[in-house]
């Protein structure tokens, strides 16, 4: 059996990855070790089924599951594990990710997925949420969760030149 990751991704089709490259390049910044794998879960159930338990026996702490349209992927992945599933809900139909939205974030009592917003923010979103859950029993990456949060707070704007950004009326 190979030893895993902490964290395992799963999409519902390939079309979805390159919504989630910002998830992948958060988990790489934390240096958070991952995994990632296209399995739908209306077009290859047993398959999901088997990966998952499959992930949890080797050691993955925390799966990601992102898919469009009817996206009961996370829901499925949270049915079959006790582990945190966090959920991704991107725009691939006409209804612009609502629908995946509130297939995530509907779930019933007992099964939850801690659904992010949708699209490439809410992937980015998945990874440093996975990151705050793992940090609670990794000092080393809690400091890494620390020093990005410094970051992001030294590069945000505090006040705003009235003159700044005249050329763009
Ligand atoms: N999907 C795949 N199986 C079940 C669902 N909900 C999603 C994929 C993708 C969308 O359907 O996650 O966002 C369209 O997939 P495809 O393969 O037709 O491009």
């Amino acid at each position: 059996m190979t030893p895993a990751p902490s964290v395992a991704v799963i999409c519902g089709s390939r079309s979805d990855l390159p919504a989630l490259q910002g998830c992948f390049d958060t988990l790489d910044r934390y240096g958070i070790a991952w995994e990632a794998s296209v399995i739908s879960a209306h077009r290859q159930p047993e398959a999901l089924a088997s990966y998952v338990r499959d992930a949890e026996a080797r050691g993955v702490r925390i799966f990601v599951g992102a898919a469009g349209m009817a996206a009961h992927l996370p829901g499925v992945v949270a049915s079959l594990t006790a582990r945190p599933v966090i959920g991704v809900p991107l725009d691939a139909g006409a209804l612009g990710g609502a629908d995946a939205l509130y297939s995530m974030v509907q779930m019933p009592p007992g099964v939850p997925v801690a659904s992010v917003a949708i699209g490439a923010g809410g992937a980015k979103n998945a990874a440093h949420l996975a990151a705050r859950i793992l940090a609670l029993a990794d000092a080393e990456l809690a400091e890494r969760v620390q020093a990005l949060r410094a970051e992001q707070g030294a590069s945000a704007e505090v006040g705003i030149d009235p003159r700044a950004g005249r050329a763009e009326r």
